[in-house]
This record gives C-alpha cells, sequence and structure tokens, in this order.
C-alpha cells in the first residue's frame, strides 16, 4: 500500500493528489491512508499537506525500497523481485527461505540493518542501520555446481567495477571475496549454494558494502579493517544510485557467464583489479598456513600460490592476508 501511495505521489510531482482521491483509488479509507502518510514520514519521506488540495512528495530518503530501486532500473532480469526489510537478520538467509519456495532469479532481498549478518565460516557481518547496502541477490544458473565458486569471483568484479564507476574511487579485490580501500575492507561478498550431484537448484549472492558510516561508526572488533566509501570519498554517496549499478552490472556479467559461456574476459578484469598477484601471501587452510607467492587464479576461481620451495599450490578456498 505505501509503495502504491509513493508511486501516485511521483506520478503526480507537480500537483497534490488528495486524500480523497487515494482513498478512492487504492480502494480504502481516509484515516488508513492518513496513517500510511504518517508511516512515510516517518520513513524519511518529506510529503507535504497541502490545505484542501492533498499530499506532495517534496524529497524521497536514500532508502533500499522496491519502488526506489526499481525506478531507473534497467535490467532484464536481476531486480525484477525486490523485497525490503527495514531491519532482518540476514538478507542471504531470507533469500534462501525465498529460494525453497520456489521463488524465480533475480529476486533482490535488501535490508536497512541485519542483525546476524553472516561471513563465511559463521563469521559475523556488522551491518548497521542505513548506512551500508546488505543485500542477496537469487540465482538458478543452468550449470554445474563446481562452477560456483566462479561466481564469487565474477560479483567482485562486477561490485569493484560499480563502486569504480559510481565514485570514482580506486578499489581492489583481494582472494577470494574482499574489495579493499585504502588496505581495509570496504565489502564482502558471501555466495551461499544448494545443489544436487550435478544440478544447481540455486545460488544467493550475498553482498555487504560499507557506504555512508563515518569512522567511529565502526564497532571497536573491526575499525582497524573496516572502511566507507564515505570516509575516503568524503561526501555521501547514494545508496540507490550504487545498488542499481551494481545490480546491472551483475546482470551483464552473469548472462556473459551463463550464456556466453565467456569466463575468460571477467578473469581478466578480476586479475587487473586484484591486489594479491605478485604479491607474498600468507593462507590460513584448515588451520593450516601456506606462505608464497599469489601467482595467478585458474579458470575455476582458485588461487595458484607459488611456496618457498617453488612448488605451486592450489587454495580452493581460504583468508588470504597480505
Ligand atoms: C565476508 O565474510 O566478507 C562476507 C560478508 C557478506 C555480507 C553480506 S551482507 C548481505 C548478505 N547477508 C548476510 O548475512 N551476509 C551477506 P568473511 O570473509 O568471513 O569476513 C568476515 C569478517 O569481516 C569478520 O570476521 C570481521 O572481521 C570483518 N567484518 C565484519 N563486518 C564488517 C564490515 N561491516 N566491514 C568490514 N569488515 C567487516
Amino acid at each position: 500500500m505505501k509503495d502504491k501511495i509513493i508511486q501516485i505521489l511521483k506520478e503526480n510531482s507537480k500537483n497534490p493528489v488528495s486524500g480523497e482521491k487515494l482513498s478512492e483509488y487504492l480502494k480504502v479509507s481516509r484515516t488508513a491512508i492518513w496513517k500510511h502518510i504518517n508511516q512515510l514520514r516517518q520513513e524519511g519521506y518529506e510529503i507535504e499537506s497541502l490545505p484542501s488540495r492533498g499530499y506532495l512528495l517534496k524529497n524521497t530518503p536514500d532508502v533500499l525500497s522496491s519502488i526506489e530501486i526499481q525506478s531507473g532500473l534497467k535490467t532484464h532480469i536481476l531486480g525484477n523481485k525486490i523485497i525490503h526489510f527495514d531491519s532482518i537478520d540476514s538478507t542471504n538467509e531470507k533469500a534462501k527461505e525465498y529460494a525453497l519456495q520456489g521463488e524465480k532469479e533475480g529476486l533482490v532481498i535488501t535490508a536497512e540493518e541485519q542483525t546476524k549478518g553472516k561471513g563465511r565460516k559463521g563469521r559475523d557481518w556488522i551491518s548497521s542501520k542505513g548506512s551500508g547496502i546488505w543485500m542477496s541477490i537469487l540465482l538458478r544458473p543452468d550449470i554445474a555446481p563446481c562452477q560456483a565458486p566462479k561466481f564469487t569471483l565474477l560479483a567482485a568484479v562486477a561490485v569493484a567495477k560499480s563502486i569504480q564507476e559510481e565514485t570514482g574511487l580506486l578499489v581492489h579485490i583481494k582472494w577470494p571475496n574482499d574489495i579493499i580501500l585504502n588496505k581495509k575492507k570496504v565489502c564482502g561478498i558471501l555466495t551461499e549454494m544448494n545443489a544436487e550431484l550435478d544440478r544447481i537448484n540455486y545460488i544467493v549472492v550475498g553482498i555487504g558494502i560499507n557506504v555512508n558510516q563515518q569512522e567511529n561508526d565502526f564497532s571497536e572488533e573491526i575499525k582497524n579493517k573496516a572502511i566507507s566509501l564515505f570516509e575516503v570519498k568524503k561526501s555521501k554517496i547514494s545508496r540507490q544510485n550504487l545498488t542499481r549499478r551494481i545490480l546491472t552490472n551483475l546482470e551483464k556479467y552473469y548472462l556473459n557467464f551463463v550464456k556466453k559461456e565467456d569466463f575468460s574476459s571477467i578473469l581478466k578484469e578480476w586479475k587487473e583489479l586484484s591486489c594479491n598477484l605478485e604479491k607474498e601471501v600468507k593462507v590460513v587452510l584448515n588451520g593450516k598456513e601456506i606462505e608464497g607467492i599469489a601467482k595467478d587464479i585458474t579458470e575455476d576461481g582458485a588461487l595458484l600460490i607459488e611456496n618457498r620451495e617453488g612448488k605451486l599450490i592450489e587454495i580452493c578456498y581460504g583468508d588470504v592476508s597480505v
């Protein structure tokens, strides 16, 4: 209902719309309209009441709601349906719930805040209210499950490119799932899959980006390693524009990969954006440390490390420190 009211007010941006017209059109009482208008105001919509003329929308807040993201979004699949939460445990968990209920690919879950945002291996992802992009995208690619790790790389390229295009800031990718700005983590990606032996049921790509946090907003535990785009850009960044750009770029890379089976061009861009290659790295894998020089990324998205003895070791997952 609130989305419908906003849509009508947006379509009549120059002319006030009376409560009576809204209630007739939406088939609810004028009191209900008035309640929704007040809720929208609490959410940050600036709606003017002009005596005996009606409501006029003056300003919209930077929220990741479906109506705001979808206006101006030119994708064909990603974001066809967007479900927005003010507060949620984890957008990945919600996307998986919808996936199990048979929801189509392209569904996007966004949230203003996550109370149990997830990183890999049960780690926490801190997702404070209204300052970041916390979203998950449901995909149902018709490819073999062993190809799934490529989605993290693909998403990292799409997000890094989008940040650069939208803000002009130079970011890098740290294998496998971090986006780095000024040597700190600005974004993490969590790809989760549900598959049978030969077929993927669904993939959920979860993207968390620190957008408008100020330095002091980060908690003690992450303030030495986390950074936001705002801290470097020194001006507020539209979460809506960045979200739309990510969905657009992600769709482009996704279709290139699944329809044209072209992963090599994505890999090439990944390598150009990487901050690991030809550098000394340390990987912690199942509690064991492997040290060496990161030499390459394989076609399957694994990291190739040359150890002290000159032997090449292929790492499919792990945490890299530089
Ligand atoms: C990740 O895990 O980097 C994946 C993060 C994915 C988050 C998104 S948000 C939308 C979707 N819904 C979810 O529930 N998750 C996804 P990992 O590589 O394991 O890194 C986790 C580590 O990053 C933590 O242990 C902290 O040290 C650090 N960290 C936590 N919150 C952070 C933040 N906001 N910014 C930077 N670093 C953070």
